[in-house]
């Protein structure tokens, strides 16, 4: 049976990397077999993309980036997602195309004209793999802003600011509401036992649909 495909949205900071390992041992005692996996990212190739995309200290075109990203997904998506699916796998992964929906569309105020060229080209470079559940983490960017300041990494994004980061939180509000099968909205600011459990709710409930 195909594997179910997870992907953990929300501004920077929200603590998708911390759940994702959370819901992956959690899966596991369950007895299943768990891919996590990242984007841009979770091959050598997409990894130096990563490196690239991520660097402040490299300017990069609006065009340039979100080719950047749409190459790195191609083969992440080909070498690892689809693979992983198909042997059955839960796959859990890091941001996916919905990112690039609200940070290089929504966030940038596209026309309703190129955000529908956005997403055509992000279905061609995901060969229009969709994610069966969509969890957004969402909540106050000055409280993510406080985390990230503690743990002390700076990249491309977060040298942008709380505006920046508010337009980032609408952005996935309104790609939430646009599929609310998909998208499901994790309050965030809890703490990290609330937002695990409330994480697990909606995996169980696409499990059991899967059974
Ligand atoms: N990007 C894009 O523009 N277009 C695209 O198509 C794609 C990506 C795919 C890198 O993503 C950047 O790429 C991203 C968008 C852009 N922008 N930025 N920056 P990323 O996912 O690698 O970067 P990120 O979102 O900033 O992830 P992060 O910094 O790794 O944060 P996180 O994974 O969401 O959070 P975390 O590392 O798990 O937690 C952050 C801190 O908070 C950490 O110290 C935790 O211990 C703490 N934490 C976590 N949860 C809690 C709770 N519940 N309470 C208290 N403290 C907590």
């Amino acid at each position: 049976m195909r594997g179910k495909f997870i992907t953990f949205e929300g501004p920077d900071g929200t603590g998708k990397t911390t759940q994702i390992k959370l819901a992956a041992e959690t899966l596991r005692d369950m007895g299943y077999e768990v891919l996590e996996s990242r984007e841009p990212g979770g091959t050598k190739l997409a990894e130096k993309v990563r490196d690239i995309v991520l660097d402040p200290k490299l300017p990069l075109n609006n065009i340039t980036e979100i080719l950047l990203y749409l190459a790195a997904r191609s083969e992440h998506t080909e070498k690892i997602l689809a693979p992983a699916l198909d042997a059955g796998k839960m796959v859990l992964c890091d941001r996916f195309g919905d990112s690039t929906l609200v940070y290089q569309g929504l966030a940038r105020g596209l026309e309703n004209a190129q955000l529908d060229f956005l997403k055509e080209i992000n279905d061609f470079a995901s060969c229009s793999l969709q994610p069966d559940l969509t969890l957004v983490l969402d909540g106050s960017p000055e409280v993510f802003l406080s985390r990230r300041t503690a743990r002390g990494v700076k990249d491309r994004y977060e040298n942008r600011g709380l505006a920046f980061q508010e337009k980032i939180r609408e952005g996935f509000l309104t790609i939430a509401a646009s599929d609310g099968n998909r998208i499901k909205v994790i309050d965030a600011e809890k703490g990290l036992d609330t937002v695990h459990a409330a994480i697990m709710e909606e995996c169980l409930k696409l499990l059991k649909e899967r059974e």
